[in-house]
């Protein structure tokens, strides 16, 4: 089992709650199997959905014959398309180039991809709507499909009429001028890597209950979601039920790490299914649905270029990247979210002024692209990082240094790339140089030339990032999208007990701000942590946000809206304690619950007595006219990036090609952390994530579209016999543009070690001479590498 080192180097935070290690409050919960899911919702009349789903990957529909199904007893109704409003995933194009690709929710004319939702049966049980929806019958004309993007299979037809060629994006940018530069350069290094389609996987799959009450033409769902107001507002559009009618509520999340931030159609259509039948029904997805229909991932070739004068300073970067979207762009822009962001941050940690990208995204007889923990990073990440060893092991100049002569230096912040992100603050350098440590660099590479020469091949990886978190208008105008403004509120509220709840529409799923963000309000107000909860999200009373969880940004936008309006509370709190206690209130402290008078003789009372006055004495009315002690404030911070580096080191058999991490190692740096029990759990959870996306995590397909990988005997996790012992350090480089210095931690384990356990294996095996050029690295990958190599001689 993954064991921890958690180190702090510079324990920085002020004394307080902020940077204390607490465990999770919502641990108690979530072990003892108390968690409350959409699967524990039950509803009086509720019935039960599954879906009949598309067996070719691309086929005109003929005819649906819903007849046997409907006659099974127990089925309440055998709907399709036809059946229900004509509502798509597509309302809107908000990014210049992207072609439209409307979703139906439920298919119409044409099936597009394995599994994608035709109809849906509705019975009295599970069993039974699985039982009938084997019993409709679809007539299908089978269409050649589509199984790469950008190529053309003979017979080909589009996948959408309106795009004879599958391409959705085709656009490229400069910055500086690589032309230039790489026509005069004396070396030039090129790197081509594949990315396989991976997914999410949450252990909770997705699931919906939808109760429409036609008598009050209201739509209560229930969904495991990371965008409670953006569901609803698709919700709201697709039955016509206006917006303010629908509620969205959620309880437990078993973990979205992106596939749950989009509405889908299968959320919407059993909506629709509620609205046309009037009563409650309940789908809860199975794995093999979320193998086959949920949002996918990844799924990109990279070409890198990189030009380096005689010492290894990097003149200049080209990258070329495609990206298979799958069946449609996901809710609007999902396709082009991958190849676009990994051409965007492709540059990294180094200074490089002159750089080119070419995006093109296809579409393919595949589920649908959409975000992945590290959207875009990894492929970037990745294809540098083995791109840089190889340009070092080439010029005869240590990895270490290689990146050292090229990075973005602590004098240079704040630094803004040759793409337009500006980054605030960071420990670049010192990431670098604490893994070199950490791994006892010259140790090892003694230790590997002894294994060698004893026919054992290890090899260590090096992996330094960057990335954007936190993730407001700022943000994203550098990242280039410019109409995707921030749109968080949090709401802090002390009852009359002067206990506190949080409300925001930024949902946990199962990230740890159940905990985080009430250590801040507790620190901010000055009470005890148990005083204060964060309230599962309900879009009827929760501050709107359309964003919700994603990109590792609730630490920095929910986090400074819920320390802004914890300040807010604590000025009116004082406020009032001062008129009671006739005193000046700005000389009150407030802590553990308790607020003194420091010039009296320690004279006090506690939050709770300050509120009951406020709401029983009317005299207190002329201090504070209003017993109001709920605060919310919205928050859009400045762009702000957390750094870190990975270092992973491995031993590969080179007769069975199977690879085992014997270490990882990693330095993070978040800025001010919240708690390093919850930084430290993301950080190693990502990087076991990431291990499994650079040696295990494939979604095949045959040339026909079909999907080989639907269940985990197929489609392989990680797990305790495959994730190494971890070492952790902290560094802490606050944000000047967020509040407290926060920046979001989230998806950095996941950035980091995919690049450093590929670089590893191409380390152990470098005298092979062969390169690592895909991920994962399945064993006949391996294996192919050293053939290579024996091939050469
Ligand atoms: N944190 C902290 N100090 C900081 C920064 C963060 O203590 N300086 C804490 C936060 O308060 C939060 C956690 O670390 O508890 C992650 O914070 P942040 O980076 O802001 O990320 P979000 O809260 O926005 O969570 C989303 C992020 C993303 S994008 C994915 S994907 C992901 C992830 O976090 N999905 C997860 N971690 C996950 N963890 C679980 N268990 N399940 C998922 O689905």
């Amino acid at each position: 089992m993954a064991a921890v080192t958690g180190t702090s180097v510079r324990p920085t935070a002020p004394p307080g709650l902020i940077g204390t290690r607490v465990n999770r409050v919502e641990d108690a919960r979530l072990l003892a199997g108390r968690g409350r899911y959409v699967a524990d919702v039950t509803l009086p009349r509720i019935k039960h959905a599954a879906f009949v789903r598309a067996w070719p990957s691309h086929a005109r529909i003929l005819s649906i014959d819903t007849t046997r199904a409907r006659t099974l007893p127990g089925v309440v109704a055998a709907l399709t398309a036809a059946d229900l409003p004509p509502a798509t995933l597509v309302d809107g194009n908000w990014i210049p180039g992207l072609a439209k690709t409307p979703q139906p929710v439920l298919a119409r004319d044409k099936v597009r991809f394995v599994g994608e939702a035709v109809a849906i049966v509705v019975a009295t049980s599970r069993y039974v709507a699985e039982d009938a929806a084997e019993l409709v019958e679809v007539d299908y004309e089978q269409l050649p499909a589509v199984d790469h993007a950008g190529r053309r299979p003979s017979g080909h037809v589009p996948i959408l009429d309106e795009l004879p060629d599958d391409l959705i994006y085709d656009r490229g940018e400069s910055f500086g001028n690589p032309d230039l530069m790489f026509r005069d350069a004396p070396h030039v290094f090129v790197k081509d890597l594949a990315l396989a389609r991976s997914m999410a996987a949450p252990l909770e799959c997705r699931g919906t209950v939808a109760s429409y009450d036609p008598a009050a033409g209201s739509l209560d769902v229930w969904c495991s979601t990371q965008s409670p107001h953006l569901l609803r507002r698709r919700l709201s559009a697709a039955s016509g039920v206006a917006e303010h009618r629908v509620r969205v509520m959620m309880h437990d999340v078993g973990g979205g790490f992106g596939q749950k931030i989009a509405a889908h159609p299968e959320e919407l259509a059993i909506a629709l299914a509620s609205c046309a039948l009037g009563i409650p029904v309940k789908w809860i997805e199975d794995r093999r649905e979320n193998l086959m229909a949920a949002p996918h991932a990844r799924g990109q070739r990279v070409h890198l270029k990189l030009a380096t004068d005689d010492d290894g300073r990097f003149l200049a970067l080209r990258a070329r990247i495609v990206g298979d979207a799958g069946a449609y762009s996901f809710n609007a822009a999902s396709a082009l979210i991958e190849p676009y962001i990994t051409a965007r941050v492709m540059t990294g940690v180094y200074r490089i002024d002159h750089y080119g990208y070419h995006v093109a995204a296809g579409l393919t007889n595949k589920s649908p692209v959409a975000p992945y923990r590290g959207v875009g990073f990894i492929a970037a990440q990745t294809a540098r990082e083995l791109l840089i060893d190889e340009a070092a092991r080439s010029l005869g100049i240590d990895r270490f240094e290689l990146r050292r002569r090229n990075m973005i230096r602590p004098d240079d912040f704040p630094y803004r790339s040759c793409t337009g992100l500006v980054f605030d603050s960071g420990s670049y350098l010192e990431a670098l140089t604490t893994v070199e440590r950490m791994s006892a660099y010259d140790d090892f590479r003694c230790e590997q030339e002894q294994a060698r020469a004893s026919g054992r091949f290890i090899g260590l990886g090096i992996s330094p990032y960057v990335e954007p978190t936190g993730w407001g208008t700022e943000a994203m105008n550098q990242i280039g999208w410019h109409s995707f403004p921030s749109n968080d509120s949090a709401r802090v509220s002390m009852d009359i007990s002067g206990k506190v709840t949080i409300s925001i529409g930024t949902p946990s799923q199962g990230q740890g701000i159940e905990t985080t963000l009430a250590q801040i309000s507790a620190e901010v107000l000055g009470i005890p942590l148990d005083d204060v909860v964060v309230s599962f999200t309900d879009s009827s009373s929760a501050p709107t946000s359309l964003a919700g969880t994603r990109a590792s940004r609730a630490a920095v936008v929910s986090g400074g809206a819920v320390g802004l309006a914890s300040q807010d509370l604590r000025e009116r709190i004082l406020k009032v304690a001062g008129a009671l206690m006739e005193t000046d209130a700005s000389i009150l402290t407030v802590a553990d619950g308790v607020i003194t008078d420091p010039s009296e003789d320690a004279a006090s009372m506690t939050v709770a007595e300050v509120v009951q006055k406020a709401f029983q004495l009317t005299e207190i009315r002329s201090a504070e006219p209003e017993p109001n002690f709920t605060a919310t404030r919205f928050y859009d911070p400045g762009a702000t990036y957390g750094n870190a580096c990975v270092g992973a080191v491995v031993e590969v058999d080179p007769q069975t090609g199977g690879v085992r991490v014997l270490r990882i190692v990693g330095a993070e740096d978040c800025g001010t952390v919240i708690n390093q029990v919850v930084v430290e759990g993301q950080f190693i959870g990502g990087m076991a994530q990431g291990l499994g996306g650079a040696l295990l995590e494939r979604l095949a397909y045959d040339e026909n579209g079909e999907i080989l990988t639907t269940t985990f005997m197929d489609y392989l996790l990680p797990t305790s016999t495959e994730v190494p012992h971890f070492e952790v350090e902290h560094l802490e480089s606050p944000s000047p543009y967020t509040w407290r210095g926060i920046k979001g931690v989230g998806e950095s384990g996941t950035i980091g070690a995919p690049a450093a356990i590929a670089a590893a294996i191409a380390d152990a095996l470098a005298h092979t001479g062969s390169t690592v050029d895909r991920l994962p690295m399945l064993p006949e990958d391996v294996r192919a590498m050293v053939e290579q190599g024996e091939d050469r001689g």
